[in-house]
């Protein structure tokens, strides 16, 4: 961007720098911070529709609202690039999602303006409502709490709690409800539709805008004058629209819809309700991806689209994604449109994530048997549950950090009841760039604890099609396959299908000095450290679980009864997971022996590349290695 171009957005350090911009001049600030995303994440990809489509909501509430005294709670948190700029992180921003840059979510720890953490979905009206009756019971009544929430995380139960508390509760919040008809893929349900009821009624929204025009002039309009207008309005949307208003019903004072990218007029509007006291929602209709054609146009792709120029929308692959093996994910949405073609029982399921986990390749084939279910994954669980019930086979594809949503489910709904569905958890292990909140270290710990369920990782593409083949045989019970976020090892992968031995692992490489045991896609760098090891003449074993449980005790007593010195090395946390079941083995079995257990530390793994995050927790290549080469040492310590 030019200095001409950005000559507004260079004055602005704050929301304080902000509020001396005059009103006309505000299109012209979104402009240029439109401008500034758009160069910054074309070369250093984020998430990119969501910020574009709340510049000018960013920019209002920041101009009106008295941030950080006032809290701000963005939901998800994806859409928090202009809020980053705006307060403080301009300069910053070149570094977002970088390896020891700032996060691309807000974090209560980078900035006074992130009022809370987020990443995953639906949490604001809960974290907001909180605030404000924190502010309640300190008698801070001048202080407002605002929710900004989309039209795809309002659809989850936990959003509803929070409306369900707030519609009873006297406090001072704002939900704004940002509508743009699309989570990542197409939005979805039943609560989609009424919203774009309100939206669309012609009727209602001619009358309705002759009312917003009076409440425009906010020094004529008082109190008195807005409670009427607000009746009128009810009045009007229960005659026009084909139900009650939703949010009215639950005791929410309800305004709009309105035009998300005058920002102007939001300022006008926002200034106007921050005067109003008691719950209310703002309905703000935007454009995901607003001002960028491509983005606009391509709504799904342009969520998170990686490199790209920011002159033509071409998207840019890396020659990595060009040219290398297939991702894990391309290989799950394939081998379940297979799977399914053979097997009329499996139906596919997805809370809101069919393009990201793949399941919109058999959604395309098969419309009938794959449910998008919206950001909502208890429910995904337990409805996956209802049709295992009934002798279908459910594959509900969750990722592993969004999992721990619907542990209750997993145990509760589908466990205890030995039902027949198969989980496949995306994403297993560091994913890198989204960081802390999305990292999915916790899915071998938390899973290996449940009794019933069969556990499985892949090492590669043809296990990840032979464990979905194996799953998919009558009365398997429930049954977990965790694998990998980004590209898998095998250019030649689509082999035909074969059947598992549940619970049964594998030596891929014989030994003598010490072994190294693995689970899952993480075993394909002991290769290369086993090379390494043999260059300095240490002989080192290899073996693949496969399973996490049913464990292979056979193969345990095998390398417990050969070795003394064992490493063992899972793409997840080390507490509980992979390397705990091996250590219960050996105690429970009398065995003695030092095991090394690598993997994710007991504590939280910021954001960065994936390569960089396996270094700073040791177990990349190099690391395995040292490690082994330690264990052999007759002094360890000068080792
Ligand atoms: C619990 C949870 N499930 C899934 C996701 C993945 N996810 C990130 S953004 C998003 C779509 C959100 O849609 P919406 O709230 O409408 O925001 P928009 O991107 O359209 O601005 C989804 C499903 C998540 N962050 N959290």
């Amino acid at each position: 961007m030019s200095e001409e171009q950005g000559k507004l957005l260079s004055t602005i350090n704050s929301p304080s720098d902000l509020k001396k911009i005059k009103e006309e001049d505000l299109p012209k600030l979104c402009k240029e911070l439109r401008q500034f995303i758009i160069d910054v994440i074309s070369h250093n990809p984020g998430h990119l529709g969501a910020s574009l489509g709340v510049i000018e909501l960013t920019s209002a509430l920041h101009y009106v609202f008295n941030t950080p005294y006032d809290k701000l709670v963005w939901d998800v948190g994806h859409q928090a690039y202009p809020h980053k700029i705006l307060t403080g992180r301009k300069d910053l921003f070149h570094t977002n999602r970088m390896y020891k840059g700032i996060s691309g979510f807000p974090k209560i720890s980078e900035s006074e303006f992130d009022a809370f953490g987020v990443g995953h979905s639906s949490t604001s009206i809960s974290a907001a409502l909180g605030m404000a009756k924190a502010s309640c019971l300190k008698g801070e009544k001048d202080r407002q709490h605002i929710a900004v929430i989309g039209d795809g995380s309002i659809t989850a139960g936990q959003a509803f709690e929070g409306f369900n508390q707030a519609g009873v509760s006297n406090t001072n919040l704002l939900v704004i409800l940002n509508d743009n008809g699309i989570a990542i893929d197409k939005n979805v349900g039943a609560l989609q539709e009424y919203l774009t009821d309100i939206t669309t009624s012609q009727t209602y929204n001619k009358i309705k805008n002759k009312i917003w025009r009076v409440l425009g002039d906010r020094t004529k309009v008082g109190y008195n004058i807005r409670t009427g207008i607000q009746r009128v309005e009810n009045a009007i949307k229960v005659i026009f629209i084909r139900k009650t208003n939703l949010f009215d019903s639950l005791n929410l004072r309800y305004f709009g819809p309105v035009d998300g990218h005058d920002v102007v007029r939001l300022t006008r509007i926002l200034n106007d309700l921050k005067k109003i006291r008691g719950s209310k929602l703002l309905h703000v209709v935007t454009v995901k991806g607003k001002g960028f054609k491509q983005a606009e146009q391509d709504k799904t792709t342009f969520h998170a689209p990686g490199l790209f120029n920011k002159d033509t929308g071409e998207i840019i692959k890396t020659p990595e994604q060009k040219n290398g093996p297939p991702k894990y994910q391309v290989v799950f949405g394939k081998s379940i449109l297979e799977l399914a073609k053979q097997n009329p029982k499996i139906v596919g399921v997805t809370p809101a994530m069919a393009t990201g986990c793949s399941l919109d390749l058999m959604m395309k084939e098969m419309p009938d048997r794959v449910f998008d279910v919206g950001i909502a994954e208890q429910h995904a669980v337990t409805f996956s549950g209802g049709m295992a019930a009934q002798g279908l086979i459910p594959f509900c594809n969750i990722y592993s950090t969004f999992m721990q949503r619907a542990y209750d489910q997993v145990i509760h709904d589908i466990a205890i009841q030995n039902l027949n569905v198969v989980f496949c958890l995306d994403r297993g292990g560091l994913v890198g760039e989204d960081g802390v909140t999305h990292h999915g270290t916790f899915d071998l710990a938390y899973m290996r604890c449940i009794p019933n369920i069969t556990i499985a990782a892949p090492m590669n593409e043809e296990e990840l099609r032979n464990m979905m083949y194996t799953a998919q045989q009558d009365d398997m019970g429930p049954f977990s396959i965790r694998y990998p976020r980004g590209n898998g090892v095998m250019k030649e992968w689509q082999k035909p299908f074969q059947a598992l031995e549940i619970g049964k692992g594998r030596m891929i490489k014989d030994g003598e000095e010490l072994a190294i045991i693995t689970i899952g896609h993480i075993g394909n760098d002991i290769v290369e450290a086993c090379e390494k090891l043999k260059e300095q003449n240490i002989n080192a074993a290899h073996y693949d679980l496969r399973f996490l449980k049913p464990i292979d005790e056979e193969l345990l007593h095998i390398i417990f009864k050969k070795f003394k010195k064992i490493i063992t090395v899972e793409d997840g946390t080390i507490v509980g997971g992979m390397g705990s079941a091996v250590i219960e083995f050996m105690s429970d079995n009398n065995y003695s022996a030092t095991v090394k257990r690598m993997g994710v530390p007991d504590r939280f793994v910021e954001h960065g590349s994936i390569a960089e995050l396996h270094i700073e927790c040791n177990y990349h290549v190099d690391g395995i290695v040292e490690a082994a080469i330690k264990m052999l040492s007759p002094n360890p310590a000068l080792a």
